[in-house]
């Protein structure tokens, strides 16, 4: 009798067990890898993307996907410049590390070695179909490269399958796209030619020939003119390919969108990289003089329509529920970058710093805590979280998110932060402008003493460079106006210790 109770229990068990399983899962479904698509700009600041509140620029769209995702009070590039964060953000190795992590000329060779481990490789390894489409400025070919052949070293050789890019910046030769191996659209009987070091015989100039120029040059860019815009670096032929900058921002959002239509059954991880707000500014038609702030606001806007369309097309393909996006700059704002293009004049009272001191190129705050947002729709609530976080680190905390090993020697995995499930996020994180670093420890920020000009004068923005310690307290004074190395000699101490004990430099 007991037996048989317990026999028939069994069975009931097994039975229930089973109808369970058929009837769908009980607990929430864990989702499975999801597609992971940067969204990243080009000089935007953190002031610039009104969700933040200090500006007076409005940007609805990115403001919409802050509202429905989590926005980083405390979110890094590791570097006051383009080249540095966009190596630390692929390769998950501080840029400082890599001598020739530097603003890159437009010929400069491949500055990742294919050996080197990267997130588009891991993210292939492990499935995912990898593409970058916009600026990418991290060197391609080998530093010969004749860009008239195939050319072996582009970012296909570090692990994006697709790639449809700007070599370096849109104020650099070659002004032409490269799509995979090759400068697309380049007839064969008009070869292109490049060179950082001197021009072409007879090839007019923006120093020379000013009567070409719809934008004047300020300081640098007089180099070769295309498209009425003299640029850095000097270009020969390859008419055909040449870009129109107007044009570039549906460019590379047309292919964007094309990318995810095209791999919205596979997983996918799209490097989305805009040009804006990067000089020269050239919004195109639609939205010039919509801002009132000249050609760096028409553009901010414009990149903010692009960035709603994308937010639509994943929203129109039902993959909101399994793609996480990362919107984030590659550094601090500049108003005159070389172009005279009334971004100082037409600023108004907008505030593209927001709360903090200094922007491009600087070491003070601005330089690198940038807008920053991840979203992921039934996975990440939405919210504001003021956790230390940094590019370099989506690298690690995917690799805990997938389960594989993290290979990006400075990485770290703060996937809790980045979801929203943790507001601790690094302890420390080491910024980089131009080949010098400060640091960063829990709310306090400090700079070594170093030679040289506290302000570039050519963009007119503090550098942060003093001759004596600097140490801040960013919370309570976001501004940096309190230097308090003198009135805190224990906490620098402190700081100066963990700053040697992972850099090596005293
Ligand atoms: C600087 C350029 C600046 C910009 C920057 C790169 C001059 C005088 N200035 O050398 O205009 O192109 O490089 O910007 O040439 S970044 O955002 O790609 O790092
Ligand atoms: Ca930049």
């Amino acid at each position: 009798m007991k037996r048989n109770h317990i026999l028939s229990c069994t069975i009931l068990l097994l039975f229930a067990l089973l109808l369970a399983g058929c009837s769908g899962p009980a607990a929430p479904a864990v989702p499975a890898n999801p597609n992971l698509v940067i969204i990243y700009m080009d000089d935007l600041g953190y002031g610039d993307v009104s969700a933040y509140g200090t500006g007076t620029l409005q940007t609805p769209n990115i403001d919409h996907l802050a509202a429905e995702g989590l926005r980083f009070t405390s979110g890094y590039c590791t570097s006051a410049t383009c080249t540095p964060s966009r190596y630390a953000m692929l390769t998950g190795q501080y840029p400082w590390r890599n001598q020739r992590a530097a603003i890159l000329a437009g010929d400069a060779p491949l500055l990742i070695d294919p050996q080197q481990p990267t997130l588009p490789k891991m993210l292939a390894e492990n499935g995912y179909k990898t593409a970058v489409i916009g600026k990418w400025h991290l060197g391609i070919g080998d530093g010969q490269v004749d860009w008239n052949k195939p050319i072996e070293l582009t970012p296909n050789a570090v692990g994006f399958e697709y790639s449809y890019v700007m070599a370096a910046t849109n104020d650099r030769v070659p002004t032409v796209y490269v799509e995979n191996h090759r400068v697309a659209n380049l007839a064969l009987d008009d070869p292109l030619f490049v060179s950082y070091k001197e021009n072409f015989e007879g090839e007019p100039t923006g120093k020379d020939n000013p009567e070409m120029l719809k934008l004047r040059w300020h300081h640098g860019h007089n180099h070769s003119v295309w498209n009425g815009i003299p640029r850095i670096g000097y270009q020969k032929g390859g008419k055909s390919a040449m870009w129109i900058d107007e044009d570039m921002a549906d460019n590379f959002l047309n292919r964007a969108l094309k990318y995810i239509e095209e791999n919205k059954d596979e997983t996918f991880f799209l490097y989305y990289a805009l040009q804006q707000p990067h000089v020269p500014r050239t919004p195109h038609p639609r939205f010039a003089g919509t801002t009132g702030m000249g050609p760096r606001g028409d553009a901010i806007a414009e990149a903010d329509w692009c960035v709603g369309q994308v937010m639509a097309k994943l929203k129109e393909l039902n993959l909101d529920e399994n793609t996480l996006v990362v919107f984030s700059s590659d550094n601090g704002p500049v108003l005159n970058d070389g172009y005279y293009d009334d971004a100082v004049e037409k600023v108004g009272d907008h505030t593209p710093s927001g709360p903090y001191r200094g922007g491009k190129y600087s070491l003070f705050n601005a330089g690198t805590n940038v807008p920053f947002v991840t979203w992921w729709p039934g996975q990440i609530e939405p919210g504001i979280s003021d956790a230390l976080v940094c590019q370099i680190d989506l690298m690690a905390s995917l690799a805990a998110y997938l389960g594989i090993e993290n290979t990006g020697p400075d990485s770290q995995d703060i996937l809790d932060a980045f979801l929203g499930k943790s507001e601790k996020g690094r302890d420390s994180l080491v910024l980089e402008a131009s080949r010098r670093i400060a640091f960063r420890s829990g709310d306090y920020m400090m700079i070594p003493p170093y030679e040289g000009n506290p302000v570039n004068t050519n963009v007119n923005i503090e550098t942060g460079l003093y001759p004596e310690y600097q140490l801040y307290d960013i919370n309570a004074d976001p501004g940096q106006q309190n230097n308090l190395a003198e009135e805190m000699p224990e906490k620098l101490e402190e700081i100066k210790v963990e700053f040697e004990a992972l850099t090596g430099i005293e």
